[in-house]
């Protein structure tokens, strides 16, 4: 029985710490921390475990009865217990993103390299998606010949939180894209272009949540692919892809639900949220995990590893980088003089931060341009910076 320490405990974390439980038949949790003890409680209550809640993430990491960790905590704290497991060689699941840039990606790469050993599976789920699985086997077998391009749509039915803002529409929803994309296609990812779409007035985070966005992204055989995100599309939460190759093209499936012919209508229902779309891909993607730990073997190939999950951060990155551009010059379009050469300096801040988003100062600064230029080209630039999550990442 491989025993599993787990740190993060809010809805996803509990969500796999219920498929561990129920579905795992060689995995079991031992250990449990989150910052709010609550989360952690409920984890261990729901599921009647005989789990030890610990103080810190450390803690649990180096406790001898904890084989394996599990790491499904916020985005931007996953670095620390990720390189804590490396240096001590611990097998370890965490979710995606890996990291929240590319920079912090690279230290998990260069730490795993020095360990000379790979340890590190990141939850690209979408990979043991059995839809996407049959794509990718199809690909392989040269059934449609060399991809050319690539149409995806990634629709939420609403954002997932209230500071769910710009930038997340690409560091957490079009990574799953763009590691896809990775996956699939041949050639390495050169290029990324970010579109905005007009916004959607059923949106209720407002300027702090620019979408929808559409990203363009080029390869270096010169194959192409879009990427549709739209977070607020109401009806459901909605996966597709469309491969083009050279002599066919491969869609993939949706998720088969029963056919309802009523009232002058046939209908199937649509899935309203990830955790149910892609629940056998959860189940499949830690049941991998386990394998490989039982097996001694490392992830690769079909689970992403570190460098999968780095590589999809520097897609991110650059997705970023084009996002503000885009904002920029939409708002610059608008600006008057005085409004122009702030917006210059502020696009001259964010470039001189590299991807480095959302930290204290920089959203006070942001908010302080929204009240002071408050207008349409203050709160087109204000929109990137999520203003109103400033509070949520302090
Ligand atoms: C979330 O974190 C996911 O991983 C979902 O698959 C994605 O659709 C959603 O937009 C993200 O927030």
């Amino acid at each position: 029985m491989i025993n599993v320490g787990f740190i993060g405990c809010g809805a996803m974390g509990r969500d796999h710490v219920r498929r561990i439980t129920d579905k795992c038949g060689n995995a079991q949790v031992v250990g449990v921390y989150d910052t709010v003890l609550g989360n952690a409680k409920q984890a261990i209550e729901d599921n009647r475990l005989d789990a030890t809640i610990y103080d810190s993430a450390d803690a649990l990491i180096d406790d001898p009865n904890v084989d394996a960790v599990v790491i499904a905590s916020r985005n931007d704290v996953h670095l620390d217990p990720l390189l804590h497991t490396i240096a001590i060689g611990k097998p370890t699941f965490t979710e995606k993103p890996m990291t929240i840039n590319g920079s912090d990606s690279w230290k998990v790469v260069e730490a795993e390299v020095a360990k000379g050993r790979k340890t590190i599976q990141v939850g690209f789920n979408w990979r043991f998606d059995p839809g996407y699985d049959a794509m990718k086997t199809f690909v392989g077998d040269g059934q449609i010949g060399a991809l050319l391009m690539a149409g995806m749509r990634h629709y939420n039915a609403q954002a997932s939180t209230s500071y769910y803002g710009t930038d997340n529409v690409i560091n957490d929803t079009l990574i799953h894209n763009f590691d896809m994309l990775h996956y699939m296609f041949d050639g390495d990812i050169t290029s990324v272009e970010m579109k905005f779409a007009r916004m959607n007035t059923l949106n209720p985070n407002g300027e702090s949540l620019r979408e929808p966005q559409l990203a363009i992204v080029e390869f270096s055989d010169g194959a192409l692919a879009t990427a549709e995100a739209n977070v607020n599309c109401q009806y459901g939460y909605d996966i597709q892809c469309r491969l083009v190759g050279e002599s066919g093209i491969i869609s993939l499936p949706d998720v088969a639900t029963p056919e309802v012919r009523k009232a002058g209508q046939i209908s199937h229902a649509i899935s309203s949220a990830w955790f149910d779309r892609f629940i056998e891909a959860y189940d499949r993607e830690f049941d991998r995990f386990f394998a490989n730990i039982e097996a001694d073997r490392q992830p690769g190939g079909k689970e992403a590893t570190a460098w999968d999950g780095y590589v999809a951060n520097v897609v991110a990155d650059a997705a970023l980088d084009s996002a503000v551009n885009a904002l920029y010059d939409e708002a610059a379009a608008l600006a008057d003089t005085n409004q122009y050469d702030l917006l210059a300096g502020e696009l001259a801040e964010f470039n001189s931060r590299g991807n480095t988003i959302r930290n204290n100062d920089y959203n006070s600064r942001a908010q302080e341009f929204n009240d002071t230029l408050a207008g349409q080209p203050a709160k087109l630039i204000g929109a990137l910076w999520g203003i109103e999550e400033a509070e949520y990442y302090r």
